[in-house]
């Protein structure tokens, strides 16, 4: 493989910190992946999985410390604190390497280090990016290989020396108290150690495309956001793109992937967790996803809640943290209505009801090519043109099923005035109500009011900026049962926002934006119990005007750095509810 001096460099360094037994660069090609499957196969990092129903599946159980993202270990290390802002952990560069290089020295001894040059994005696209990732996991190596592209490719797209994303990651000991995940945006650096968990340790994803991705994407004017991309065919053929922000674990790779039971709406996917946009010559906004694969959460996936991601894990897919039934196929809470006979749950140990069969954050990985709704363009290079944005979150109350912004500012005001219910995608309390503006909390890797500074900012170089919704499947009546049936349901909501892309969508004003006029959501042939549908869309004064006192103590942290226009936003909105 011929690469950069600089790329060279930065290897030998990492081999010197590390002292491997021996260093080899992947070059992404099928003998390579087969090799290291072979080899996991052997030292039991993988258990072979029915080869009849599940061909070429393997199952890995991870340390069962490390089984998600660890929030609390995750540092974006700038020389200035506030660079990094409030919201994100903070350490000195210094301190940091000093801290982590400790456990680096010497963390490869005996084993191999793997040199992965990867691409973010299609061949040939400028908005892709480059990564030189060095791991001692095979089973990171082989996931890089289903999520990212691999080899030669990597190298041919850098734009000039040292133009890639370094990416330091060993296991180190696994253990909790020397696990860091540091990010250096101001020299493209990653260091990750003692964790094997994907969102920690397959630096492509989380730490690259996002966490330096965005701190990238501001200097260089586009935006890497947290979010799903799919397009909607209508019946006359035409497909609108919209991209989705939702915190994780919260439905985005159902909904990229949904089923329409609409006659003639047809769900393409161009991708499940990330988006990378930008403003092209004509003013137009266009988004690539960069990954090639998808690290999807299994529990809850079943033929009825998302019946192509069940058909495209039938074949070539690693699983992670499931169970495993008798006759060797993986199994999740949700995939059947009733658990199999003679599980042996995620731990390796015979099942007992009641406990978690498989981890409530195991995971398949698998390539985007295995998706039966995959968009036949999903690697233009010039990426699809957005005519809509999206923000969701899983909110019991106050939260509409869906509404939209006034305007591109309002939208950026709802989207940074996001707030969730934490998931199992992270490591602590299930949940937990906590502020994720445009589900980017964990990801952004700068000071988040710059971050809305962007967004605004990004809005005037777009010539005719998307239409900008905000949804929310997860309200709860007083019973604590869903208002909305979701899952393929929500395809009615897709087929909304495309009429009001087109103009011809009804809708009414509220104090929070334009609301579906009585009638619009298409809900025929919809069996929802009376009323529910009018409380999914209630807005409720009394929870708004808490929710908007609420904002202050959030919004308080970034000081003067605030955006004026988030300011007037809040401002406006309390008016509203005034009057
Ligand atoms: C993910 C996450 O894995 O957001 O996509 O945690
Ligand atoms: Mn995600």
């Amino acid at each position: 493989m011929t690469v950069t001096r600089t790329a060279e460099k930065w290897v030998d360094q990492a081999a010197d910190l590390t002292r491997p037994s021996r260093v080899v660069w992947c070059d992404g090609s099928k003998a390579e992946y087969d090799g290291l499957i072979e080899d996991m196969l052997r030292d039991g990092t993988l258990l072979p999985l029915n080869s009849r129903t599940y061909p070429n599946c393997y199952l890995h159980r991870s340390h069962p410390s490390d089984v998600a993202r660890t929030e609390q270990l995750t540092f974006i290390c700038t020389r200035e604190r506030d660079a990094a802002g409030p919201t994100n952990n903070w350490m000195a560069p210094a301190e940091a390497k000093d801290k982590a290089g400790a456990w680096f020295r010497g963390s490869m001894r005996d084993r191999t280090m793997y040199v992965i040059p990867y691409l973010m994005g299609p061949a040939g696209s400028s908005m892709s990016r480059v990564g030189l990732m060095v791991t001692d996991s095979a089973y990171v190596v082989a996931s890089m290989h289903l999520m990212t592209r691999v080899g030669q490719v990597a190298i041919q797209h850098m734009r000039s020396e040292d133009d890639f994303v370094g990416g330091l990651h060993s296991l180190g000991d696994l253990s909790p108290d020397r696990r860091l995940i540091l990010h250096f945006p101001e020299e493209k650096l990653i260091w990750s150690i003692g964790s094997g968990y994907g969102g920690n340790a397959l630096l492509g994803k989380k730490c690259h495309a996002l966490r330096i991705g965005s701190s990238q994407a501001r200097e260089e004017g586009w935006l890497a956001e947290h979010m799903l991309i799919l397009g909607v065919e209508d019946p006359g053929g035409e497909v609108t793109y919209l991209a989705a922000a939702m915190p994780s674990a919260s439905g985005k790779t159902n909904l990229s992937m949904v089923i329409s039971h609409l006659p003639g709406w047809r769900v393409w996917t161009v991708g499940d967790d990330i988006a990378w946009m930008h403003v092209d010559a004509t003013g137009q906004l266009r988004a690539i996803n960069p990954e090639r694969g998808f690290f999807g959460v299994a529990p809850n996936t079943s033929p009825k809640t998302n019946p192509n991601a069940t058909t495209m894990v039938r074949s070539n897919t690693i699983f992670t943290n499931v169970a495993l039934t008798p006759t060797h196929e993986p199994w999740w809470e949700g995939l059947t209505p009733e658990a199999p006979p003679g599980l042996t749950d995620w731990l390796g140990e015979p099942w007992k009801p009641g406990t978690p069969a498989a981890h409530p954050n195991s995971r398949f990985t698998v390539s985007v090519e295995q998706c039966p709704s995959v968009a036949p363009n999903w690697e233009d290079p010039a990426g699809v043109p957005i005519s809509g944005l999206i923000f969701g979150s899983r909110r019991t109350r106050t939260i509409p099923l869906v509404f939209e912004a006034f305007d591109w500012d309002h939208g950026v005001f709802l989207g940074s005035a996001m707030s969730t219910e934490t998931t199992a995608a992270i490591t602590g309390k299930v949940g937990v109500v906590r502020q994720d503006p445009m589900a980017m909390l964990p990801f952004c890797g700068y000071n988040m009011a710059d971050y809305f500074a962007h967004w605004l900012a990004t809005g005037r170089k777009i010539a005719k900026p998307p239409r900008l919704f905000r949804v929310n499947w997860f309200r709860r009546d007083d019973a604590g049962r869903f208002l909305w049936p979701g899952y393929s349901e929500n395809v009615r909501i897709l087929k909304w926002m495309v009429e009001r892309i087109r103009g011809t969508g009804q809708a009414v004003e509220s104090p929070i934006g334009y609301l579906p006029a009585a009638g619009a959501l298409d809900v025929s042939g919809l069996d929802m119990p009376r009323g529910a549908l009018d409380e999914a869309l209630r807005v409720d004064a009394g929870e708004w005007r808490e929710a908007l006192d609420g904002l202050e103590g959030f919004y308080g942290q970034f000081g003067d750095r605030l955006p004026r226009t988030i300011v007037a936003q809040l401002a406006e909105t309390r008016r509203r509810f005034a009057s």
